[in-house]
């Protein structure tokens, strides 16, 4: 999407200066080990991070100067900003505790929070006070606590921070923790169902296979382009080669997505800008076409699938006397009949790839999606075949690239199994909640709700402990939200950012960067190319102490550090979590470096020996599926699920079906007119980066940028650089308009993870002065069946902000912070 200049520039200066760099490397062609010099003389540091790999420049102690490392084909900007977090204005420096709490103890006047002053306190006060807060709540039972904690948290193998709060917990008698994601819970819920697995993981149909054989790649509610900026691990970037050999090549392609994206103008997509929230009915009416037009290929349906007859009555009419055609969809998707017809015809023509990303199921009702868009592949009858099918993750990880020669990395922490101090009796809640309905639970103890099938009760949770998670910005409604908060007594926060969530905590722990702490971090997931050596760049700054060390004080407060540690060191474990990989490496006669070796280095990278490898996805399953059968109850692809009819869930019907959300577009009677999409940030992993120097790049007005259509625009007479206020009746935040013909009329961009600023915090529809777009969005269950998020079904208005314009703090150290 058009973005400031800044942004253009930036990006340009960082191309080249990575073309600059691969022309000079000094790394030779990959063959068996390659390990590259880890600090070069003038003081270079190799360290990694979300964003990517780079080279620190280190002067006395301090980073000067970041430059891409040479193995990146397409360095992204923000890994300046993975540097600067160190030294960003908005670090936690030390332990604080909220003055009310710390004077007055749990519970103390929860409604200051986020307006209240903090305390600086020594390490040695905060961890005494967290673990009499601990010991307090356990004695209450082990539901008193949630540890639910959710994020993208600790970079590294270390361990995994949150695991770590787990195990803690569990040596203390337990916790409430929190299950699935926001990320793709609708179709982890769903997808075990039709296809017996969550699919939506791990190597999909190769990238090669699809330049030989496809005639036609769909990318449905997808950016891979944007989305392969980051990665669970060190991403490496590789889908823009892809990318250019898809263009070189000539591909075509076609973007179903109310904005034109990168990807979209780049392959020069014909670009369908649909109605959000009504890809369903799309999905129906081409199904429609497939029927009526005989395209659809009954082989297949009768070989590969079961329950196709009841789909087939759905979509002619049958039940319900409304036949699903291309005009019943065009009303819905403001797609033309016409095209609709041609979509299903070019789709059964030729050799075609779907491709789908997840917007579409983190919507009300967003199990329907994946699975209409399963139905729709099996109807088209190529899936299993070289190129065709479709795929739920070509967004993340490059995952149609080959994979190296090396072995998985793993980490060495578990949670373990919660130490029995007291029985769990049903009554006093359940052992997990649904991750998303965190609010549901704070307002509603004690009261039962169903899931996937079964039934439980919320627990009624006293305390919480979030690491690496900024669940003020990752969960909708935020008034709601704040509201409910105060419920907890009790809040604790471990980060290196003042987030929206540390300032509405009580004791706030201050967390060491990936820069200040040391740790191992393989390169792809995927491709799983060359592991990291993630060194310690610099001393940590202030009082920040690694996760992991912070763990281990507050375990010897409780009396458990050695069952916590297993003594074991940080270094211990990284060097625990090498030699596990060095043992398989042995086993496979892939060759590898010893510790030092690598350590000293920086990196052991691996090669990949099928450069060009040629991959399908369910190939073995088309080839036989009664020896290689689906772990469905049919071993089939299920079109119609039987388990699923006997839950009985109106919200949730037993094949995929049109349901129409309480609020889009498409409504008879709207209060509000745009459609709010608060999809994946470009320059930012979330609300990450938020406080760093790379915020230059996109800000607009010094708010986060709101995209609204020119036509919209001028409707209200706003201008690009204009500050509005976007709003609804769950609440509101001012933006900085950016005005675009790449987004389409009717809805408007706010990207997620906008740090949540309030002018009054803690007051009914309190305004965010930075735009937070969680203020507006709606907190449902998507159905009773996954009971994900609904973040994308959302609606409000803009309008041109006139009033004295609040200065945005939230970048700040709070009061007395
Ligand atoms: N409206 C809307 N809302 C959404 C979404 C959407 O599409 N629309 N998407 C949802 C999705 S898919 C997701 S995954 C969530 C993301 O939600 P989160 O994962 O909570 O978002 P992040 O901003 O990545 O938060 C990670 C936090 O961990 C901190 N952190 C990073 N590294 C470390 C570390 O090593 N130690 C410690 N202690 N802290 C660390 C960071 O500073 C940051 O505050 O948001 C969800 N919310
Ligand atoms: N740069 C960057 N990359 C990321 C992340 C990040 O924060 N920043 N987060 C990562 C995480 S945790 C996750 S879960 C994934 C998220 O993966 P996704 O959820 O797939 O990603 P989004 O970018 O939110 O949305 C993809 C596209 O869906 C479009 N869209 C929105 N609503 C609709 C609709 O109703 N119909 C249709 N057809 N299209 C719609 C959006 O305009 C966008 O272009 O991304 C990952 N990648
Ligand atoms: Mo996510």
């Amino acid at each position: 999407m058009s973005q400031p200049a800044t942004h253009a520039l930036s990006r340009r200066r960082f191309l080249t200066a990575a073309s600059t760099l691969a022309a000079s490397s000094a790394l030779s062609p990959l063959f068996g080990i390659n390990l590259a010099s880890a600090a070069t003389p003038d003081g270079e540091i190799l360290s990694c991070s979300n964003f990517g790999a780079f080279w620190a420049k280190v002067q006395a102690g301090r980073v000067v100067g970041v430059r891409p490392w040479e193995g990146d084909p397409h360095p992204i900007a923000t890994i300046e900003g993975a540097v600067d977090l160190a030294y960003s204005p908005s670090r936690i420096r030390y332990p604080m505790v909220r003055r009310s709490w710390l004077e007055k103890g749990p519970g103390a006047e929860p409604e200051t929070r986020g307006r209240d002053d903090f305390v600086r306190v020594s390490w040695d006060k905060a961890l005494d006070l967290v673990a009499a807060e601990i010991k307090r709540c356990a004695a209450m039972g082990p539901w008193s606590i949630y540890t639910g904690s959710y994020g993208w948290g600790h970079f590294g193998r270390l361990f995994n921070s949150q695991t770590g709060l787990r195990r803690l917990f569990n040596l203390m008698g337990g916790s409430v923790g929190s299950s699935s994601n926001y990320s793709k819970a609708g179709l982890e819920a769903i997808m075990p169902y039709v296809l017996g697995q969550i699919d939506a993981e791990g190597p999909q149909t190769s990238h090669q296979t699809i330049l030989e054989n496809t005639d036609l790649i769909v990318f449905w509610a997808c950016d891979p382009l944007k989305d392969n900026h980051i990665s669970t691990n060190v991403p490496d970037h590789g889908e823009y080669g892809w990318f250019e050999a898809m263009k070189k090549a000539g591909k075509k392609a076609i973007f179903i997505d109310p904005i034109k994206t990168e990807g979209c103008k780049l392959l020069n997509g014909e670009w369908l800008p649909v109605r959000p929230h009504s890809d369903v009915a799309l999905a129906l009416g081409i199904a429609h076409v497939l029927i009526t037009e005989n395209l659809a290929d009954k082989k297949f349906l009768a070989d590969y699938t079961t329950g196709w007859e009841v789909f087939f009555d759905y979509v002619t009419g049958k039940p319900d006397g409304t036949p699903k055609t291309p005009e019943w969809a065009a009303e819905k998707t403001e797609i033309p009949a016409e095209t609709i017809r041609e979509l299903a015809r070019r789709f059964a023509k030729g050799r075609t790839m779907l491709v789908s990303g997840w917007t579409p199921q983190r919507q009300q009702h967003g199990e329907q999606f994946p699975w209409v868009f399963v139905t729709l592949a099996a109807m088209i009858g190529q899936i299993g075949l070289p190129g065709g099918g479709f795929s739920q993750r070509y967004h993340l990880d490059n995952a149609g690239a080959p994979q190296a020669d090396s072995p998985a990395l793993s980490t060495t922490m578990q949670a373990g199994k919660r130490k029995e101090t007291m029985p769990w009796p049903k009554e006093k809640g359940a052992e997990t909640i649904p991750v998303a309905r965190i609010v549901d639970m704070l307002m509603n103890p004690g009261k039962p709700y169903e899931h996937n099938g079964k039934t439980f009760i919320y627990p009624d949770v006293k305390m919480t402990y979030w690491v690496g998670g900024n669940p003020l910005h990752h969960h909708q409604d935020r008034n709601r939200q704040v509201a409910a908060w105060k419920k907890f007594d009790t809040v604790i926060v471990q980060d290196f950012q003042w987030t929206a969530s540390a300032r509405f905590a009580d004791i706030v722990l201050p967390a060491a960067t990936g820069l200040e702490r040391e740790d191992i971090e393989g390169l792809g997931v995927v491709t799983r190319k060359a592991y990291f050596a993630v060194r310690k760049v610099i001393e940590p700054l202030y009082e920040a102490k690694s996760d992991y060390v912070i763990f281990q004080m507050l375990a010897e407060k409780l009396g458990i550090e050695p069952e916590f540690s297993d003594g074991k060191t940080e270094l211990d474990r990284v060097k625990q979590v090498y030699a596990a990989a060095l043992e398989q490496a042995t086993a496979k006669k892939i060759p590898m470096p010893d510790f030092d070796a690598f350590w000293k280095a920086g990196i052991v990278e691996f090669a990949t020996p099928e450069k060009n490898v040629r991959r399908t996805k369910y190939a073995q399953f088309r080839e036989d599926p009664l020896l290689n059968p689906l772990p469905t109850p049919s071993g089939k692809i299920e079109i119609f699920s039987k388990t699923i009819a006997k839950f009985g869930y109106d919200d949730c019907p037993p094949h995929a079906t049109w349901l129409e959300p309480v609020e889009w577009l498409g409504a008879k009677e709207k209060k509000y007119p745009l459609h709010v999409n608060s999809n994946h940030p470009d320059y930012r992993l979330h609300s990450q980066l938020n406080g760093t120097k790379v915020r230059a790049i996109y800000a607009a007005a010094g708010r986060e940028p709101c995209t609204i259509n020119t036509r919209d625009a001028a409707a209200r007479g706003i201008k690009a650089g204009d500050v509005v206020r976007v709003f609804n009746d769950r609440g509101q935040c001012l933006a900085g308009a950016v005005v675009s013909d790449d987004i389409r009329p009717g809805v408007i961009q706010l990207q997620e993870g906008g740090w949540y600023d309030p002018v009054k915090a803690n007051e009914p529809n309190a305004l965010c002065k930075y735009g937070d777009v969680n203020v507006l969005t709606l907190d449902i269950p998507t159905s009773r069946l996954a009971m994900a998020t609904s973040a994308h079904t959302c609606m409000a208005d803009v309008e041109l902000f006139k009033g004295e314009l609040p200065k945005v703090s939230v970048f700040d150290q709070p009061k007395n912070g």
